[in-house]
């Protein structure tokens, strides 16, 4: 397994995240359709039972996100974004042992959230909105910047690159520059790729067989590939149907050096990075 990062253990609000392991971080979402079998407040609770179930089973870090990110969502407002996250959030934290990622590109949400026991902000958008950076520096908390052209609602549009493994290396590399002009230290911050966003099928199996190279950049790397189209286009697969291929993602992953596996089956990853971890753990 190939990494080489300056330090292992990276502050996340309260807590701390032991980067010499892979940690997987289960998919919360929050958005109306998640949990629609009632009212507000069995809502929260069927969320809070999920989160409880995800870390039962080896979750490290949930990723709460209340606004889809798939193509042609519904764009929500802020205030609808808050509703949704800000109660889950303070839910996980007072009740849960766990790291709160949360899965956002609006300043208000990430300095709420934060407030509230957020240890990571997750950011589709790479702070790129009015405002996030600094939301994002005032924190403290690490970010994860990930690499998208345009918005999630048109960016499957035709995506083209000249050279995919380089332009996203320099999307990268520019945007941690961004956050140091801001005050966010290289230290706090785990790059992702980009899976699914702004990418063909060809795009998506290129950039994970060159994933490594992203290592030169020095900091952790996030992989989120779960139930995503592209093992549904390369299996020929519907959603429903996509774990094997997700697995077989992740253990790959693992062996490129992927510190965060952002994914929905957390039972099932958790036990591929386990074997993972015995056998590399073996005289
Ligand atoms: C919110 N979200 C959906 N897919 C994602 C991915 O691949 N990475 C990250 N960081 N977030 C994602």
């Amino acid at each position: 397994m190939t990494s080489v990062l300056s330090s292992t253990r990276l502050p996340c609000g309260n807590r701390v995240l032991d980067l010499a392991r892979t940690h997987v971080m289960g998919i919360l979402n929050v958005t109306p359709d998640s949990f629609s079998d009632g009212g507000r407040f069995s809502q929260l609770d069927a969320a809070l039972r999920h989160a409880e179930a995800m870390v039962a089973a080896g979750a490290t870090i949930i990723d709460v996100g209340g606004e889809s990110t798939r193509p042609g969502a519904r764009a929500v407002s802020p205030l609808e974004e808050m509703e949704r996250v800000a109660p889950i959030v303070e839910r996980i934290h007072r009740e849960l042992d766990v790291i709160i990622s949360v899965d956002t590109s609006t300043p208000a949400v990430m300095r709420e959230t934060a407030r509230l026991g957020a240890g990571l902000i997750n950011d589709v958008r790479s702070l790129q909105r009015d405002g996030a950076l600094d939301a994002a520096a005032a924190t403290g908390l690490p970010v994860c910047l990930m690499h998208m052209l345009g918005e999630p609602g048109t960016m499957q549009d035709a995506p083209h690159y000249d050279n995919l493994v380089e332009e996203v290396t320099e999307f990268l590399v520019s945007r941690i520059a961004q956050c140091a002009v801001a005050g966010i230290a290289p230290e706090r911050i785990i790059l992702d790729p980009g899976f699914g966003f702004a990418k063909t099928l060809q795009h998506n199996l290129s950039l994970f067989k060159h994933v490594e190279s992203l290592h030169a950049l020095g900091r952790p790397l996030l992989v989120g590939v779960s139930r995503k189209s592209m093992i549904g286009m390369a299996l020929n697969r519907p959603v429903g149907e996509r774990l094997y291929g997700g697995l077989a993602l992740a253990a790959l992953a693992v062996a490129k050096g992927a510190r965060i596996l952002r994914v929905h089956d957390v039972a099932e990853t958790v036990d591929v990075v386990r074997m993972i971890e015995a056998v590399e753990s073996a005289e």
